[in-house]
């Protein structure tokens, strides 16, 4: 309970940060979007990384305004890349199983793109299928209310939940992010092979983008390539990356 005091009071003195991990075009090479993860840079146990402290955060509820810093701060330095003149990409939010319950949700993220000035469709909400088996009509709902302001919406770590085809049927979603387990070892398994085709002709026939996510070699792109995958996100094209990091890629991949 003490780290919730102290990351309570880390998001008012802004020892949170985000990192930004290009989204690549597959064709084009270009950067497209960017996926925000936050930080903490604890003021005695130094650089905190999501896995130390997110899961408190959702079980004691400050998950919510941690959430609200994230999507204010992501679609404040989206709008500063773009005032700088630099390539429109879509910036992308992660959010948790409470923060999506939560009533304020909507309104902190029209007030988020109210202050920053972003268009929405700059902005898209990454979220895990499990996170809306719950309640699956209401999430429906929201999920309706984000797509009418112009949101971009993605499924996380496709094909881990128990529901991935429900979600697929029933959520408004412009993406899918096949999850990061199933390319690890798409070299050696033709199983693994298989899967990743099967994905990514589904999203295209539902008309959706399709990320691979975790890509971390030139075969697996390749791979990925030949399968007419459109997008990819990891480490063979870049780590997460602080802000100032991600604004020179950025330019110079214009
Ligand atoms: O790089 P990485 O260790 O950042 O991320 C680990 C996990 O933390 C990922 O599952 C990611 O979705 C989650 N995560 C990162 N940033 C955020 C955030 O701002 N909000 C939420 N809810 N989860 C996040
Ligand atoms: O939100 P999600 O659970 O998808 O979070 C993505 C996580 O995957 C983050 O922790 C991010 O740092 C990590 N990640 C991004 N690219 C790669 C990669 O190429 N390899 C590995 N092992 N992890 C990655
Ligand atoms: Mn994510
Ligand atoms: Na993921």
């Amino acid at each position: 309970l003490k780290l919730v005091e102290e990351l309570r009071r880390g998001i008012d003195n802004n020892e949170l940060f985000l990192e930004y991990q290009p989204q690549i075009d597959l064709m084009s090479g270009r950067i497209v979007g960017a996926e925000a993860l936050v930080r903490w840079t604890h003021p005695e146990r130094g650089r905190l990384m999501p896995g130390e402290f997110i899961e408190i955060a959702e079980q004691t509820g400050a998950i919510i305004s941690l959430g609200r810093w994230v999507l204010n701060e992501a679609c404040r330095q989206n709008k500063a890349w773009q005032d700088a003149g630099l390539p429109h990409i879509t910036i992308a939010v992660n959010v948790s199983a409470n923060q999506f319950r939560d009533k304020a949700l909507l309104s902190d993220v029209f007030s988020a793109l109210d202050t920053s000035g972003l268009d929405a469709r700059y902005l898209e909400l990454e979220f895990t299928e499990s996170l809306v088996i719950q309640n699956v009509e209401q999430a429906v709902a929201l999920m309706e209310d984000f797509r009418r302001i112009g949101i971009h919406l993605a499924i996380d770590d496709f094909g881990t939940g128990y529901s991935s085809l429900v979600a697929l049927k029933n959520f408004p979603l412009n993406r899918l992010k096949i999850d990061q387990s199933f390319i690890r070892d798409l070299e050696y398994k033709e199983s693994d092979r298989a899967i990743v085709r099967a994905i990514i002709s589904l999203g295209r026939e539902l008309g959706l983008n399709v990320v691979a996510e975790g890509v971390e070699t030139a075969k697996q792109q390749a791979f990925l390539l030949s399968c007419r995958c459109e997008t990819t996100q990891g480490y063979h094209f870049g780590r997460p990356m602080a802000a100032d990091k991600f604004s020179k890629l950025l330019g110079m991949t214009r």
